[in-house]
């Protein structure tokens, strides 16, 4: 059998600049909630690695872009540090970032990789976190701003441009469950935080629309389709509202212009409701995006509640279903999560069916395994464990797309392996491995095979 994409089907990797670039003295980038916490809630993170110490894409960059075109790549996703870019959030532009961004984007392009620039990836500056971020409205307008200087810098170099990446966890994560800084745990304060990214990402698609820059603007969400334990009505409903809560949430919101109506109906009830200005739904009905990036990790199982939330603690979707733990599912052990491929076919179904069929590409998959040393022989990584992850979701991928999903790319989670927000360098996804004695970076044998995927356009199943 023989898995063919078209042949300007995107082939890449995805990164985000705080988990990549580093900082080096005299570079004078500002701070970021995550270089903040990492140090002053080093405990959360894994082995109290902070974020000082990446793949050192800032410094590496040109010998990194060669590793990009050395795997063949077409296209290739990084974010742009807004505190490197404008270190105190709004106000002066820092030179050396200018600088650094431009010879990035430009070695990029001379390599033919297409830059696919995300705004924000998770990495508020720390003088607007001081102010509230994202639950101060002000800071809309700061990303508004912020925006606009990255289109008005770089847009004759850049296509392919994303607001945000997975906008939901900044909200979910940050002010519901304790993940991510500022660690509030408030419903109502995740969803008013949610509501400003919202705005915040209209507001950056209008003003993108309103200047004179070519190409195309989008989002990147993460999609996590859910599946209910049985037909049970119970757990149908269950079902129901996690999709509500974790996905219509913010998918309807983004691609259909408005919130769900039950949504507002159960926020009322549960006196959860955000603030919500008129003028906030006009603008969200008329904003349309032009790509649309869906980072697949996992399904969400769920079943009916077994007991009652307690009624005095803090209000969350997880009132109204349980987590299941389907017997025999398969599992990523180092990251906790199931390996369920079929949920790309199922993600792109919906796209296709309820979504309008809009372009959009995986922006995001992959597979984070712990202690990848143990896999060396001759001094490569001897993944195959990813090789068989990343072919059984393009095989899942290519079925949806002869069935007539608008796919455009796939985009593997990551380059090299980098850190992460809270487990740092426990899990590494890389095409390349990052020797954190000595900083070598070598490739492993899914890099080999992905390259060869890409030079022959796809692959059979026998390969
Ligand atoms: C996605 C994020 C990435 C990346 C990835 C892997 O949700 O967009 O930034 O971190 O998940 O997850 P983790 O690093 O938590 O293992």
């Amino acid at each position: 059998m023989e898995y063919n994409f078209s042949k300007d089907f995107f082939w890449g990797a995805a990164t985000s600049a705080t988990q990549s670039e580093g900082t080096i003295a005299g570079d004078n980038k500002g701070e970021n909630i995550w270089d903040y916490a990492s140090k002053n809630y080093n405990h959360r993170f894994f082995e109290g690695v902070t974020t000082e110490h990446t793949s050192r894409f800032y410094q590496e960059m040109e010998a990194d872009l060669d590793r990009m075109a050395a795997l063949s790549f077409n296209s290739f996703r990084t974010s742009i540090s807004w505190s490197r870019l404008i270190p105190e959030g709004t106000g002066e532009v820092n030179p050396e970032a200018v600088d650094f961004y431009t010879r990035m984007l430009d070695g990029l392009n001379q390599r033919g990789i297409k830059p696919f620039i995300n705004l924000y990836h998770f990495d508020m500056p720390m003088k607007l976190q001081e102010i509230g971020g994202f639950e101060n409205r002000e800071v809309i307008e700061a990303y508004r701003a912020y925006a606009k200087i990255c289109f008005d810098l770089f847009h004759e170099k850049v296509a392919y441009w994303f607001t945000f990446n997975e906008p939901m966890i900044p909200a979910e994560a940050g002010y519901l469950h304790d993940r991510h800084y500022p660690y509030v745990v408030d419903f109502k304060r995740a969803a008013q935080v949610l509501h400003h990214i919202i705005l915040a990402h209209c507001e950056a698609v209008k003003v993108f629309r309103q200047g004179p820059y070519q190409g195309k603007i989008g989002i990147i969400m993460d999609v996590i389709p859910v599946y209910p334990r049985s037909q049970h009505p119970a757990d149908l409903k269950a079902a129901e509202m996690a999709d509500l809560f974790y996905t219509r949430s913010l998918n309807e919101a983004i691609l259909k212009g408005r919130y769900p109506q039950e949504l507002k109906a159960i926020l009322t009830r549960y006196d959860q409701m955000p603030r919500v200005e008129e003028q906030d739904l006009a603008l969200i009905a008329e904003t349309t995006i032009d790509l649309l990036g869906i980072n697949y990790y996992r399904p969400r199982r769920v079943k009916a509640k077994e007991s009652l939330p307690n009624p005095e603690g803090v209000f969350s979707p997880e009132w109204f279903y349980d987590d299941y733990e389907m017997p025999g599912r398969r599992m990523n052990t180092s990251r906790g999560i199931e390996i369920y491929p079929h949920g790309l076919y199922d993600i792109a179904k919906k796209i296709q069916l309820k979504y309008g069929n809009i372009d959009w590409f995986v922006s995001e998959n992959g597979i984070g395994i712990q202690g990848e040393e143990t896999f060396i022989e001759g001094g490569q990584v001897q993944d195959n464990y990813r090789i068989a992850f990343l072919k059984e979701h393009l095989i899942e991928l290519h079925q949806a797309m002869m069935e007539g999903s608008n796919c455009l790319g796939y985009h593997m989670w990551t380059f090299v392996d980098c850190w992460s927000w809270q487990n740092a360098f426990k899990n590494r996804y890389g095409f390349y491995r990052l020797d954190l004695e000595t900083g070598e970076k070598t490739m492993k044998k899914s890099g080999l095979w992905f390259k060869e995927v890409i030079q022959k356009n796809g692959f059979s199943n026998e390969f």
